[in-house]
């Protein structure tokens, strides 16, 4: 040891951790930091309660310290903490597959587990490609996302994502052959939405126009969020996806659905595909998938896809991919007691019984100084505020942080204010949420 090490300076408990998409100085000068949870609420390390209105980061579905999903991942990692996935196998991996097989959109049933949304994102890209190549069509290589998309923050979700921030400093390192279709937020025509927005349906004919350009033998795949959370929720127009879904099959171009926030029951289905009826080829998925509990994502794979790859000698391996962690064993009891707890308490349809009380109350926000917009479908809500002259996202954290000392937790991205609380949220607590919000809008400058 060397005891000549300097000193900890004043926060030095706090330096060492780097924190993600955070803004690390003002966090660390006056730390939020949460201690315990259970059902609908945190507490901080002081002791206060905080309700969560964003369900952790759109993960916890099912609410806090579910004991059932504990006990099933105390359960496995006393009987088999870990067990490789490559070219060997365990049980509970393909009872959780089959499980997920049987809520999947129609045909959607290979699944091929990783460890993010950001990996799953990766990796259907991945597997767009190769599918093509294996069906001969090598040449298709192409990928088209959309602006103010987010597909996390690997290299290929990064490229095939549309938000400014998370690109503009690692712009050297993009992937090649990636062009954005038109994002459907506007404000102008669709103000205050109820529900999916009447206006834009046309905006999916970019897609066209895309493949007109660059000849649709040249694309892999189209990748989308059927709603968009990160970038502050934007939703598809009425008959967008459809119709992104029509032309995708006219040019054999594979459609890629990101439902890393939509899966598993935030919509009131079980992924949105299912709420819009509109099925993809490939569809991601994370977060929900554990509660939150593990980290653990799966990528669903209509079964032509998986076939066009089950060709040559039987003993070869028919895809390079794959991670250390795939189908974790103590992930997957996470997994299987999470699905178990949904089913068991209707909580992939809740949203949609909740959904009207939902829109009422967020709505009850237009009215109120600088909301210039109010957006809301299943259980997901944002709030647009107007931004300060000059200084984009100011009103929009300052709001997030009075609403935290009031003791609720939501998401902020630029000015815009997202909720995405567990599904089992309760009468009073939507109009704690929404009550605390509308009073910290009413008292912000
Ligand atoms: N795709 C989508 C659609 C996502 O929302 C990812 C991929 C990446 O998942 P991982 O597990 O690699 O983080 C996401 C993640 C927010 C917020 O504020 C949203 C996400 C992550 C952090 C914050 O809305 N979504």
């Amino acid at each position: 040891m060397n005891a000549a090490l300097s000193p900890a300076p004043a926060h030095g408990d706090l330096d060492a951790f780097w924190m993600p998409f955070t803004a690390n100085r003002q966090f660390k000068a006056n730390p939020r930091l949460l201690a315990r949870a259970e059902g609908m609420y945190y507490w901080t390390a002081e002791g206060r309660e905080i309700l969560d209105g964003v369900a952790g980061l759109w993960c916890v579905n099912a609410g806090h310290g579910r004991r059932e999903i504990t006990e099933a991942v105390t359960k496995q990692l006393g009987t088999m903490e870990y067990a490789p996935a490559f070219q060997m196998g365990h049980p509970i991996a393909f009872e959780l597959a089959n499980r997920l097989a049987k809520i999947a959109p129609p045909g959607l049933e290979r699944i091929f587990f990783t460890n993010s949304g950001s990996e799953s994102v990766d990796t259907a890209l991945k597997i767009a490609i190769a599918y093509h190549r294996a069906r001969g069509a090598g040449q298709r290589v192409r990928f088209i996302g959309r602006e103010k998309g987010y597909h996390g923050v690997g290299f290929g979700g990064m490229s095939v994502g549309g938000m400014v921030n998370n690109r503009k400093v690692f712009g050297a390192s993009m992937l090649p052959g990636v062009d954005h279709l038109p994002h459907t937020l506007d404000i102008e025509n669709n103000a205050f939405s109820r529900g999916l927005p009447q206006w834009g349906a046309h905006l999916a004919d970019a897609l066209e126009r895309l493949i007109a350009l660059h000849d649709a033998s040249t694309i892999a795949a189209v990748i989308v969020e059927p709603i968009a959370g990160s970038a502050g929720v934007v939703l598809p127009p009425i008959g967008y996806l459809k119709r992104l879904r029509e032309i995708c099959d006219k040019h054999d171009i594979l459609l890629i659905f990101d439902e890393v926030i939509t899966g598993f029951g935030r919509v009131g289905k079980p992924f949105a595909s299912q709420a819009f009826d509109v099925t993809p080829d490939l569809m991601t998925t994370a977060k929900g998938l554990t509660n939150g509990a593990l980290p653990m994502g799966a990528v669903f794979a209509h079964r032509k896809i998986y076939d066009a790859f089950m060709q040559g000698p039987e003993n070869a391996i028919e895809l390079f991919h794959g991670y250390t962690y795939s189908a974790h064993p103590v992930a997957c009891a996470a997994a299987l007691a999470t699905l178990e707890v949904y089913t068991k308490e209707g909580l992939l349809s809740r949203a949609a019984s909740l959904a009207s009380e939902w829109e009422n109350a967020v709505h009850s926000l237009r009215g109120l100084p600088h909301v210039l917009d109010v957006r809301n479908y299943g259980l997901i809500g944002a709030a647009e505020l107007e931004p300060r002259a000059g200084k984009p996202g100011a009103r929009g954290f300052e709001v997030f942080l009075e609403c935290f000392e009031r003791g609720v937790m939501v998401r902020q991205t630029g000015d815009t204010i997202a909720m995405s609380p567990p599904l089992i949220i309760e009468s009073k607590q939507i109009a704690r949420i929404v009550e605390t919000l509308g009073s910290v809008i009413r008292e912000t400058a």
